[in-house]
């Protein structure tokens, strides 16, 4: 795991998709704890659209199983050939 410091390409009219397990947003430094069931603000910083704020649900009983079912898993192998 490495923090890609050019940020994360999106292709004109693809879609990158954000989750445990392939690329995703690792927060650092937070200075409180992250509470089951609270919402909190992220901004995204976009190259060229500018700045969009997202409301994310903490949900910290996904740990467990990776955050993801066997139908992503086997679709993030297939594309890949990792699931790194
Ligand atoms: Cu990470």
């Amino acid at each position: 795991m490495r923090e890609l410091e050019d940020g994360i390409p999106i292709p004109a009219g693809e879609t990158v998709v954000l989750q445990r397990g392939g690329l995703h947003v690792m927060m650092m430094g937070l200075t409180r704890p992250l509470l089951q069931g609270e919402t909190i603000s992220v901004t995204l910083v976009f190259e060229k659209a500018g700045e969009i704020t997202i409301e994310v649900p903490i949900d910290n009983e996904r740990q467990g199983n990776m955050g993801m079912n066997m139908e992503n898993m086997n679709m993030e192998m297939d594309q890949n050939g990792s699931n790194d």
